[in-house]
């Protein structure tokens, strides 16, 4: 039975878009669209795409060649993925210029070479001084990335290895594969959503809205459809049936937006190379927690029946959360306490109003007062979460404000909302001014440690008040946006 297949996605000139545009009509309500026209500058769709439109393999080999990757063979099955190799740029390169032909259709299926799939780069990583793009200002709002870039996400010595992608980098890729290659049925790693744009080539998605995701599981709700061309056989999942997809096919210098929770499955329809970042920020933070909280669930089930026997089961639970989901309830719980940190500091410095700054940010400090008011919802709901060890010490408010790394989280947090919100009273030095101040905030001291999501929530609180205390002389009321 073929798909049934129903709406399309949405296709506009990203620079007729404002930011405030964006935000309502796709982010806040979580709808994938494809935007065009934000490509023109990008070095990537000079240096990569030769002048007939295809990926300039001879390219990668000279300047990139060395970088180690990660490549799936797309014909082969590991669990819920491809299995994957690893080998060099260059190696990959010879093997798709000694040319693999999928539609060679004479050769049994058996005997023809493997579909290869570069995936997962952290190109930025390894290239940091070779600028191939520029985020498009709809996505810079990346609280996911921003962290990476100055903590790890997890920080368990016992599982800590530099080369752990899932804990440790960041999320921002590069993918190249030729025409037949494809990624099976997924939602994204933590419920973010991500952003995909093709330099050369041409992709089809299907997308399953996240209302219909329940859908594509087996009776027990365990395992989730593989290829929906293929593997979606009625007795093992019996609601596929039901699914409604939406298609989109996009095309070499197109963008799409992939949101939150919406599974997905993505073919290769030509050689093509697609950039992709995953992020969240304060309209989709509750996805990442509602996650978590069902991966916590799920690795305590697993291993219920050594409960007995086990001198810390919660300990375990979490570092087995750790270990599949990329983060536990600690590291998720000491990643929103920076960031309301972060944002207090900036509100802190906008609403003393010790320049003229007060008077052009008005859209800035709606923003801050968003993100803190997600915050606390998602702490909110943390604190009825069993598995948090109340006796522990998450996070020591003192020490992170006199941390060069949390300088750094706030001073590239306000260099994102300098260019999201023109005009911005944020520029660099009053990013970083907004951290120096941070010390001058005296509650704040009467908030260290930060030990469970109950202390968060009545941090948040309190720093309210004390704000709109402050801000009361310039008429500024955070009360109805917190
Ligand atoms: O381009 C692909 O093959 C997959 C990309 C994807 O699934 C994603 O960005 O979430």
């Amino acid at each position: 039975m073929g798909l049934r297949i129903a709406g399309h996605i949405e296709r506009l000139n990203g620079k007729e878009l404002t930011y405030q545009e964006f935000v309502e009509r796709y982010l806040r309500k979580n709808q994938p669209v494809v935007l065009t026209g934000l490509m023109d500058d990008w070095r990537a769709c000079k240096d990569w795409v030769t002048r007939d439109g295809r990926p300039n393999l001879p390219f990668f080999a000279a300047h990139f060649g060395k970088s180690r990757v990660q490549v799936a063979d797309c014909g082969t099955r590991e669990f819920t993925d491809q299995k994957r190799v690893e080998m060099s740029v260059s190696e990959f390169a010879e093997h798709w210029l000694m040319g693999w032909k999928p539609e060679e259709s004479e050769i049994p299926t058996s005997d023809r070479p493997p579909v290869l799939y570069l995936k997962d780069w952290h190109f930025v990583k390894d290239y940091p001084d070779y600028v191939a793009y520029t985020t498009p200002v709809f996505f810079r709002d990346d609280w996911l990335n921003l962290y990476l870039d100055c903590y790890r996400m997890h920080m368990d010595p016992e599982m800590y290895q530099e080369t752990d992608d899932i804990s440790c980098s960041d999320y921002r890729f590069v993918y190249m594969g030729a025409k037949g290659s494809w990624t099976p049925l997924h939602a994204d790693v933590f419920r973010s959503c991500s952003w995909s744009a093709n330099v050369c080539g041409k992709k089809q998605w299907l997308f399953l809205s996240p209302s219909q995701c329940d859908l594509v599981f087996d009776r027990n709700m365990k395992n989730c459809v593989y290829d929906i061309f293929s593997d979606a056989s009625e007795m093992t999942f019996p609601g596929f049936k039901e699914t409604i997809w939406t298609e989109c096919i996009q095309e070499e210098n197109e963008i799409i937006f992939v949101p939150s929770g919406w599974y997905h499955q993505v073919q290769n329809l030509e050689d093509t190379i697609s950039i992709n970042h995953n992020w969240f920020n304060a309209h989709n933070l509750s996805w990442i927690w509602d996650l978590l909280s069902k991966d916590y669930d799920d690795a305590k089930e697993y291993i219920e029946d050594i409960r007995d026997i086990c001198d810390d089961f919660e300990g375990l639970c979490q570092r087995n959360l750790a270990a599949n989901t990329g983060m536990n309830f600690y590291d998720f719980l000491i990643f929103i306490t920076r960031f309301a940190l972060a944002y207090m500091g900036q509100l802190y410095y906008l609403l003393r109003g010790d320049d003229d700054t007060i008077q052009h940010s008005s859209l800035t400090v709606q923003q801050l007062a968003l993100n803190l008011a997600s915050i606390r919802k998602v702490a909110t709901k943390m604190k009825d979460a069993e598995g948090f060890q109340k006796h522990r010490d998450i996070l020591d408010t003192e020490e992170t404000l006199s941390d060069p790394k949390f300088s750094e989280l706030s001073i590239k947090i306000g260099n994102a909302y300098r260019m999201m919100l023109e005009p911005s009273p944020l520029s660099y030095y009053t990013a970083k001014a907004c951290v120096d101040v941070l010390g001058d905030f005296d509650f704040l001291k009467s908030w260290s440690p930060v030990c469970t999501p109950g202390d968060l929530v009545s941090c948040i609180d309190d720093a309210v008040e004390n704000l709109n205390r402050i801000g009361s002389k310039n008429n500024i009321h955070l009360g109805e946006l917190v």
